[in-house]
Formats: structure tokens, C-alpha cells, sequence
């Protein structure tokens, strides 16, 4: 069986690793696209090279010419800009809104078959625009932010109760900004949930209410320590683990924005939610209740990214 083809719209920080981590992995053939001349090309051939060393069979190749992505069974969209500091994500909008129409119709025409996701910034309101433009299938186009901000509370909680990363299940609700929700009710250690962590004397709850907020502004730190750019060894590795189980049939249970269609009391928009990712890309939203207090968070977060969106249509009329 011919391996699958993965293409990468996009190859600066984020698509470079992409590249990296499906090849290493083996997930199938990458095509790196991207408009600046020479970028794709000088990466695909550079990670190919490291191919003898690390042993693994997967073709490399760079291109500006959409056409080369015909086919492709992924597309994992970075195209744009990314924050300086400074900057808020939602500063990023009218640039990449643009980038966004260029490359929907580019999937749209060449790999309408698709799985799509998108980590443009701001993530939630261009997942939307991506798949307006695209016009493919809801189930087939979502947004990668949960699974990255649900990895970054993970880590954190880790670091604070010293314990295995893989025995905390951390999780993170709503949009992809400075409302997101992580929540703490549904976040554990090897199942048991943080309030209860805290009665145990774990941890206090003021410190529990800092790893929250550092959560929250998790992308913010790494943009003011880097000065240059955002993010993208752990953004990369959360998009993959996405795609290895669209192309695995993983059923894998993931946060991530997806189209709601009065899932958590959402309709007609994406947003952060759990979902399963199988062979039929998004398969299913996991309806959960939220308490009051998270259902206050999660209806905020909500609408602000119903505020991006209606920007979204402000700046490109054939959104409305
Ligand atoms: P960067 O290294 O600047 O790469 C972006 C690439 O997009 C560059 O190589 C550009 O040449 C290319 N590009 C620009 N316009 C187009 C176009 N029309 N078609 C094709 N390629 C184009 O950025 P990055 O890789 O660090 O970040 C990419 C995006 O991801 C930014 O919008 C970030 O804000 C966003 N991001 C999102 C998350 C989430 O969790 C959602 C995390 C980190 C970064």
C-alpha cells in the first residue's frame, strides 16, 4: 500500500518541525509548501538528509506550486504570521485572513479529500474562515490549540506535584486566547481529579489558581523569551499526534476546535471541545456538562472568539 501523503502549507518554525517529527515517525510522504522561494525546498532536502541517520523511509519534498499537494490525505496549515511580543493573537487577524482564503482554495482545488488542520493564529476564528473558503466537509477541517494548551497545563502540573507526565490528563476548554479554560475539575492524576489533590494537601489551591493562569498565558511566555517568533517544538508535536490518529483510526479522544453543532450549547462555529479523531476525521464531540462556573468561563471564551469571527466577516464579504 502506497504510504499517505501529508502536506505542510506552510514551512517556517512550526512546518519545519512538522516535517521532522512526521518523517522520524514515519507517518507517510511530506510535501513542505510555502511561498517563500527557496524555504520548502532547503528544509525538505535538509531533513531528508537526516534520513540515513535516523532510519527512516519517507520522501521529502519542497514546492511553492500547489498542485504538488494533489492528493494529499493531511494538510496541517501554519501559513501566516506568528507573534511577535507585544502582540496579541487576535493582532494577527486581517494578515492571515488573507493567507486563509489563498489556501482554502488551494486544498479546495487539489486535496479536497483531506483531513485539515489548521494552527493559524487566531486559531478559532481561522479554522472557520479555512473551511468557508475551502468549503470541505465539517467533520474534515479543525483547529489544533487544546491538545498544545492541555500538554502545557500537563506539564506544569507534573512539574508542581513531581510527578510522571504520562499520569497527569490535563485539559483545556474554549478558545484558543486569553479566555481559554483549562479545566480543573476534568484534569487528573492517574484519574484522581485536582480538588481532590488539594483537599489531599498536594498542592494549595492558590497555587493550583497560578498554574491555571500560567496556562493561560502559556504561549505569551515562550513568545517574550524568544523575542523573534512563537512557539513551535510542542505545537508541532500536538498537530502530529492529531494526524497519527486520523491516519492510526486512533479514536483518540483530543480537545481540539472543532464545528459545533449545539454540542456544549455552541452552534454554527469552532471552538475548543473534546472530541474523538478517527479515520472520519472528527467523529464526534464529547457533549460534557460544565458546571456553572466553567460554563461562565467556557460562554466568555465563546464569545470572543464570536467577536473574531464577525471581524472575519468585516474584512472579507464573502464570509457574510
Ligand atoms: P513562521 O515561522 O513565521 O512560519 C509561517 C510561514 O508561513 C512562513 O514561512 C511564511 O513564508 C509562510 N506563509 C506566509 N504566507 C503564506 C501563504 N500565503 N501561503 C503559504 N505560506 C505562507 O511561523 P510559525 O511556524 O512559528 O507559526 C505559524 C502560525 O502558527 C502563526 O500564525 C502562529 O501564530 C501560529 N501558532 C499557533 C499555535 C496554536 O496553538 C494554535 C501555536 C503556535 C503558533
Amino acid at each position: 500500500m502506497a504510504r499517505p501523503k501529508i502536506a505542510l502549507i506552510g514551512a517556517g518554525n512550526i512546518g519545519g518541525t512538522l516535517a521532522h517529527l512526521a518523517a522520524i515517525k514515519e507517518l507517510g510522504d511530506v510535501v513542505l509548501f510555502d511561498i517563500a522561494d527557496g524555504l520548502p525546498q532547503g528544509k525538505a532536502l535538509d531533513i531528508a538528509e537526516s534520513g540515513p541517520s535516523e532510519g527512516f523511509d519517507a520522501a521529502m519534498s519542497g514546492t511553492s506550486d500547489y498542485s504538488d499537494i494533489a492528493g494529499a490525505d493531511v494538510c496541517i496549515v501554519t501559513a501566516g504570521v506568528a507573534r511577535k511580543p507585544g502582540m496579541s493573537r487576535d493582532d494577527l487577524l486581517g494578515i492571515n485572513l488573507k493567507v486563509m482564503k489563498s489556501v482554502g482554495e488551494g486544498i479546495a482545488a487539489h486535496a479536497p479529500d483531506a483531513f485539515v488542520i489548521c494552527i493559524t493564529n487566531p486559531l478559532d476564528a481561522m479554522v472557520w474562515a479555512l473551511r468557508e473558503f475551502s468549503g470541505l466537509p465539517h467533520n474534515k477541517v479543525c483547529g489544533m490549540a487544546g491538545v498544545l494548551d492541555s500538554a502545557r497545563f500537563a506539564h506544569f502540573l507534573s512539574e508542581e506535584f513531581n510527578v510522571s507526565m504520562r499520569d497527569v490528563t490535563a485539559f483545556v476548554l474554549g478558545g484558543h486566547g486569553d479566555t481559554m479554560v483549562p479545566s480543573v475539575r476534568y484534569s487528573t492524576v492517574a484519574g484522581i481529579p485536582l480538588p481532590d489533590l488539594v483537599e489531599m494537601g498536594w498542592t494549595s489551591q492558590e497555587k493550583l489558581d497560578a498554574i491555571v493562569q500560567r496556562t493561560r498565558d502559556g504561549g505569551a511566555e515562550i513568545v517574550g523569551l524568544l523575542k523573534t517568533g512563537s512557539a513551535y517544538y510542542a505545537p508541532a508535536t500536538s498537530a502530529i499526534e492529531m494526524a497519527e490518529a486520523y491516519l492510526k483510526d486512533q479514536k483518540r479522544v483530543l480537545p481540539c476546535a472543532a464545528y459545533c453543532n449545539g454540542e456544549l450549547g455552541v452552534t454554527g462555529m469552532y471552538v475548543g471541545v473534546p472530541t474523538v479523531i478517527g479515520a472520519g476525521g472528527i467523529e464526534r464531540i464529547v457533549d460534557i456538562k460544565l458546571n456553572e462556573e466553567e460554563q461562565a468561563g467556557f460562554d466568555n471564551s465563546v464569545n470572543a472568539v464570536k467577536g473574531l469571527i464577525e471581524a472575519c466577516k468585516g474584512i472579507d464579504s464573502s464570509l457574510s
